[in-house]
């Protein structure tokens, strides 16, 4: 057994989980190294390493024990509408309140985009070229306007992106939020497991670990201190949503209004998917009366196909990743008690070491999915927005879900906000952006605004 002054117990814990292949190659290490070795291994929740891998032998599929879940729908009728319009002054209400903080899951990285970086330093808007970072910053800050309150911003990273994400958002002066009001912070990393249920080390003193998954963001709002910020500034609603959807409506008063008025604890936004094999998840209602998100990647074809009798997919509701989180629940569910986000497994090729040599192995990858927190919570919504006007996400370079059909969808909407407030668009125009900082929706638009006549038009 290897020794180490102060790690004993550690050490000792590593041996009796037989894990101590990770000290392979501790006669080469110099002191500093074997440190870091230390400090990966410190933290390791060994018993829970067991369990993950048990769940690798498990399927993720989730058998047909489910129906589609019940959602406000976009208004229709005089009665909807008036709903609605009693839900946006309960939103707008408890937003002039400083209630309501805006947090942006930003962990992953551009990488099937074919960019090497954090995905929000991408260019997308289709005339400015703005990132979506500050697409999303100047709505959190136009939103803070309208309400005549400071909206605090929080954003979650990764260890990959933290100091990328930080330093831009430092150079660009947080677009214009004051710093305080932005809370940065990166979120946690699990280990990954070969397929003989052990750790895997990615060079001869670093432990291979990834980032756990966006569900991992309500672990890391405890862990990093993020609560606390929130307690600080009196905030019991958090408006969640992804990097890469230039569309959503960060703080949007009809959606927060609606879960005030039916005191939820997770509320979440939807859109009718576009076909059954939209790569989204769905929501379903479980046979316990809890309702949750099905992924796309977890449905048998069957079940993606299924129609009613008149011709409509049953599972039609696609999830967006917009989500409104009580405050109050997300302590709970990280208070360490009997409700717990699961993992899901992922089979991966892994970098690693195989005698001394760089080699890729198969291993388990594990991470959790904020959507699980809804079948947990006591009382969840679903309501449901339209595709047009809140969803385009950037996945790829071109194609479906891409930069181009995001910067399409922008300036279609953006059209339509002027068709909408009668303001003509000269025959010339071929794309228009609005900026956030001048509209919100249509009935921000100035009155006597006017389109010039040529092909790319950026309004602020
Ligand atoms: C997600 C949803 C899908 C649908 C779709 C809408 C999952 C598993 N699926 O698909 O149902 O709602 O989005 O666009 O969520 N992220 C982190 N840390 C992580 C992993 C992801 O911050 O460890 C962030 C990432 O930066 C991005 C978001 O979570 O903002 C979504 O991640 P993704 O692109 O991997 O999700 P995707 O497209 O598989």
């Amino acid at each position: 057994m290897i020794t180490y002054a102060g790690f004993d117990e550690l050490i000792a814990r590593v041996y009796a989980h037989r894990q101590d292949h990770v000290f392979e190659y501790w006669g080469e290490l110099i002191d500093a190294e074997r440190r870091e070795l230390l400090n990966d291994l410190t933290g390791i929740d060994f018993e829970g390493l067991q369990s993950l891998f048990a769940q690798t032998r498990r399927s993720d599929a989730v058998a047909g024990e489910f129906g589609p879940a019940p959602f406000i729908p976009i208004p229709k009728t005089d009665g909807e509408n008036a709903q609605r319009a009693q839900a946006r002054e309960a939103g707008i209400a408890h937003i002039r309140a400083r209630k309501v903080a805006a947090f942006l899951v930003a962990g992953g990285q551009g990488t099937r985009l074919g960019y090497d970086g954090p995905k929000g330093k991408f260019p997308v808007s289709p005339v400015a070229g703005k990132t979506l970072f500050q697409i999303h910053a100047e709505k959190v800050l136009a939103s803070s306007r309208a309400y005549g309150v400071d909206i605090p911003w929080l954003i979650m990273t990764s260890i990959a992106n933290h100091e990328e994400t930080e330093t831009f958002l430092e150079e660009h002066d947080y677009f214009g939020i004051r710093e305080t009001l932005v809370h940065v912070f990166p979120q946690n990393l699990i280990p990954s497991l070969d397929a003989n249920g052990s750790l895997i080390l990615e060079s001869k003193n670093r432990i291979f670990k990834n980032p756990d998954g966006h569900g991992g963001s309500l672990t890391a709002l405890k862990t990093s201190g993020a609560l606390d910020f929130l307690a600080e500034h009196g905030i019991d609603t958090l408006s969640y949503f992804q990097v890469d959807n230039p569309l959503v409506r960060v703080i949007d008063p009809d959606f927060i209004g609606y879960h005030e008025l039916n005191t939820a604890d997770v509320s979440s936004k939807a859109v009718t998917k576009a076909g059954p094999e939209e790569k989204v998840g769905v929501f379903v209602r479980f046979p316990n009366g809890a309702c949750g998100v099905v992924e796309y990647s977890d449905m048998t074809h069957e079940q993606q196909h299924l129609q009613d009798c008149t011709g409509a997919l049953v599972y039609s509701m696609g999830n967006i990743a917009i989500h409104l989180f009580s405050v109050e629940y997300i302590r709970r569910l990280t208070a360490g008690g009997a409700i717990e986000l699961p993992y899901h497994v992922a089979r991966k090729k892994i970098k690693s070491l195989r005698a001394g040599a760089p080699a890729e192995i198969d291993g388990f990858k594990f991470e959790k999915f904020v959507f699980d927190a809804i079948p947990l919570a006591e009382r969840s919504i679903v309501f449901e927005t339209g595709r047009a006007e809140e969803f385009a996400p950037v996945k790829n370079r071109t194609g479906v879900d891409s930069v181009d059909t995001a910067r399409e969808m922008m300036s279609a909407l953006f059209r339509s906000w002027l068709a909408a407030r009668g303001v003509p668009v000269p025959p010339g125009v071929r794309a228009i952006e609005i900026s956030p900082l001048l509209a919100l929706g249509p009935d921000d638009l100035p009155a006597d605004l006017t389109v010039p006549d040529r092909p790319d038009v950026y309004l602020s």
